[in-house]
């Protein structure tokens, strides 16, 4: 991985597919940024047809073969998390990190606590499938939410006046919240939590990764299969 700067007219690759909820940060980032880029479709095991190969350079660069991965010029990342970090630094042109330090470091603590709080019970939620295991996750959930709706107490943003890379880790809860429900999540989000999801919805990032009606049955139509498949098995 390089650190230049020199990206003006370097072109940029993301490997993902809607349906992974840590490829929707990095291509919200993308978008919400303005930055160009095309789009390889690596969908994850569970969705892939029987004779999809792995495009080459993926296998190469992508060490856990795990999408999200972005090529900016010659050079390949993949994980969602240093994916976003490393856009900041390669690519200039409208950040999500702000330039105060101590803004910085709030906005990677925001990012830490909500991949911890939110992406552990979310993913709980579609994958579990005993309902005292769902229950526990949507409990989990609701409690991340009420913590984090302390910090929209305070500002419109996770962090400051601005959007940045915390919505960038936030925004795949909002994609999949409609799934979420079909699956169990019944619990009304905290007000802040609420108006924070209508504004993202209103920001550029949001277009290039809300969920068509049809990708939204997709998912819980996958999901309800699994849970029916496991809850035969056992
Ligand atoms: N820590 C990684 C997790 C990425 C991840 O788990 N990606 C899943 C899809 S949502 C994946 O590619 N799994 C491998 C596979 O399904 O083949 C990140 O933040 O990017």
């Amino acid at each position: 991985m390089s650190t230049d700067t020199d990206t003006e007219t370097e072109s940029v690759s993301f490997y993902g597919h809607w349906i992974c909820p840590f490829a929707t940060r990095v291509a919200f980032a993308l978008a919400q940024r303005g930055i160009e880029y095309d789009t390889v479709n690596v969908a994850p095991l569970a969705v892939r047809g029987p004779h999809f190969v792995l495009p080459p350079e993926f296998v190469a660069n992508s060490p856990r073969l795990e999408i999200p991965m972005l090529r900016i010029g010659p050079d390949y990342l993949a994980d969602s998390m240093p994916i976003l970090e490393w856009m900041e630094q390669r690519i200039t042109d409208s950040p999500l990190l702000p330039t105060d330090e101590n803004e910085r470091i709030e906005v990677r603590q925001r990012m830490a606590q909500i991949d911890r709080l939110v992406f552990r019970p979310m993913i709980g939620i579609y994958y579990g499938h005993e309902p005292e295991r769902i229950a526990q996750s949507c409990a989990a959930l609701s409690a991340a939410l009420v913590e984090i709706a302390q910090w929209l107490q305070q500002s419109e943003w996770l962090v400051g006046s601005e959007p940045t890379l915390a919505e960038a880790v936030m925004i795949p809860l909002y994609v999949r919240l409609d799934g979420l429900r079909a699956l169990g999540f019944t619990d009304a989000l905290p007000s802040t939590i609420e108006q924070h999801r209508q504004r993202c919805t209103e920001l550029k990032g949001w277009t290039a990764v809300q969920w068509t009606s049809e990708e939204s049955t997709e998912f819980v139509d996958r999901f309800l299969a699994y849970r029916r498949k496991q809850n035969a098995s056992t």
